[in-house]
């Protein structure tokens, strides 16, 4: 008999971590199918910086915010000593929360970025402490692109290392000897994530596609999703309706590939929303980087009526584009943007630094053309994936995932020392200073 499954968003255990709208969309899936099967719900976001818990709550950009967080050990590369820090409610009040919960039979764990395993291990051994007896199941990303530790920790009773979640119905009828009567197996039929546990609703955000048709080699979109499918336009648009009316003021997407196919998929969704009641109640983001070769003067003129605030876009230098063949013009997709009144601080470039490949000189030569163009730049440390081409060709390989993470990877496998490391940061804060003077 089940009567009632605990669903966790673990703690993150890293050097620097920031809220930049990021929510476990996934479990909010999973969340949503269980109750859909009559299935009763206890839901803990470690990672929620809007519990009522915290009595005051500073927000940002687009209510972005630092995360709450405690020292937790340090490491060393070199002579260089790192505190890392685990992010997330205080434990206490984890504990208290947990004392609160009651008759559960089993717990569902989900997890993001690999090289985020310590918080996800650190989250199971409390878990185990209150619930002893209690099987903790696994999934999420960072079990589909690295089970290695989550495997040999002994914490969990099953680590599911595929999104889709049919593996996920077998395993749930066989614990519990029931049959589900609801288990959507294709992607169009999944229902919208369930996200009235939150009480305090500031920000949230939506999937219209998953996966990607490209195949970016240091990428593991292909490896979490292997197909590419955009929803249909009215599903997006009942699931923005019911963000609103659960009172959500930031929506941010979290597509791959949110462009592409743009005038059967983006076109006609935001020309719907344009035309929605509810347009100009809430601002969107695109933390996750656009390909800028699709962006043309509707999509950038929809942006802003439908109230778009960040726009990223994903951008590499020069001998990188040529490895991963893609050339487009990032001027035109600046100027468009601009021409509808998007400014610097709207227009995020995210610049790929650090693959083995790349040199220093042509990295600050694109700093230097982002800065002209007039756009925020926003360096992305390369982190090789486990799974990906990149990971696979790396000269330096590390049995430890967190070794992989992007603050450390580049100093740990030796690209870059410490001072350029520093520099690089340097050139990034000043240039951005620059543009906003
Ligand atoms: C949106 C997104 C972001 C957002 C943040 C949102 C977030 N959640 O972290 C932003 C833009 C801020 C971001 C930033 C970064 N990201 Co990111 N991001 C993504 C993206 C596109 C989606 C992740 C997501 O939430 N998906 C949504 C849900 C639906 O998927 P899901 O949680 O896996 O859930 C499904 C199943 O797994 C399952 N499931 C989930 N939980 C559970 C639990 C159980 C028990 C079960 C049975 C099933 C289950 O149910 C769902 C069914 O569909 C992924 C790529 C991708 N295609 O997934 C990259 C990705 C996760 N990011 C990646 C990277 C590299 C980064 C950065 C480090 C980039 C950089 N160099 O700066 C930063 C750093 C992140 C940080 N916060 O510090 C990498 C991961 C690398 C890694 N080592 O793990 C990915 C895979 C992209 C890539 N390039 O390959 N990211
Ligand atoms: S990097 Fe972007 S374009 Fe390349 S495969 Fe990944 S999601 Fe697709």
């Amino acid at each position: 008999m089940v009567s009632k499954i605990l669903l966790v968003n673990p703690y993150t255990i890293d050097i620097a971590a920031y809220d930049l709208w990021n929510k476990p969309i996934g479990l909010l899936y999973l969340a949503s199918i269980l109750k859909k099967n009559g299935i009763t719900i206890d839901f803990i976001d470690l990672l929620d910086r809007f519990d009522s818990s915290f009595s005051e709550i500073k927000n940002k950009w687009g209510n972005t915010g630092k995360y709450h967080a405690e020292k937790v050990e340090k490491i060393q590369i070199g002579k260089k000593i790192y505190q890392l820090r685990i992010y997330g409610l205080p434990k206490e009040i984890f504990r208290e929360k947990l004392k609160k919960i009651r008759d559960i039979n089993m717990i569902l764990l989900t997890s993001h970025i690999t090289y985020w395993y310590k918080g996800v291990l650190e989250t199971a051994r409390i878990l185990k402490e209150y619930f002893p007896n209690i099987p903790i199941i696994l999934g999420g990303n960072g079990a589909i692109l690295d089970p290695s530790q989550y495997e040999k920790s002994g914490l969990f009773d099953k680590v599911f290392s595929r999104s889709d979640l049919n593996d996920f119905y077998d395993y749930f009828e066989d614990y519990f000897k029931l049959k589900l009567k609801y288990k959507p197996k294709k992607r169009n039929n999944y229902p919208s994530p369930l996200w009235e546990f939150y009480k305090k609703r500031i920000t949230a955000s939506i999937q219209t596609s998953w996966g990607c048709p490209y195949h970016c080699t240091y990428c593991a979109s292909n490896k979490i999703y292997p197909f590419f499918f955009q929803r249909p336009t009215k599903d997006i648009i009942n699931e923005l309706e019911y963000l609103v009316e659960l009172g959500f003021k930031d929506i941010a997407f979290y597509d791959d590939a949110i462009l592409v196919n743009s005038d059967e998929h983006i076109v006609p969704l935001l020309k719907q929303w344009s035309q929605n009641k509810n347009n100009g109640k809430v601002t969107f983001h695109l933390p996750n980087a656009i390909h800028p070769q699709f962006l043309n003067e509707e999509i950038a003129k929809l942006f802003k009526e439908c109230n778009f605030q960040t726009i990223a876009i994903g951008h590499d230098t020069k001998s990188v584009r040529a490895k991963q063949k893609k050339e487009y013009p990032i001027e035109r997709t600046i100027k468009l943007l601009k021409e509808q009144g998007f400014t610097e601080k709207n227009i995020w470039i995210y610049l790929l630094i650090g693959l083995p490949y790349q040199s220093k000189e042509e990295i600050l030569e694109e700093m230097d053309k982002i800065n002209d163009l007039g756009a925020t730049i926003k360096l992305a440390w390369f982190s090789p994936i486990p799974g990906t081409i990149d990971h696979g060709n790396l000269k330096k390989k590390f049995d430890d995932p967190f070794y992989y993470n992007n603050s450390l990877y580049i100093l740990a496998s030796g690209t870059y020392t410490s001072d350029e490391m520093q520099e690089f940061k340097h050139y990034e804060k000043e240039f951005n200073r620059r543009l906003y003077a």
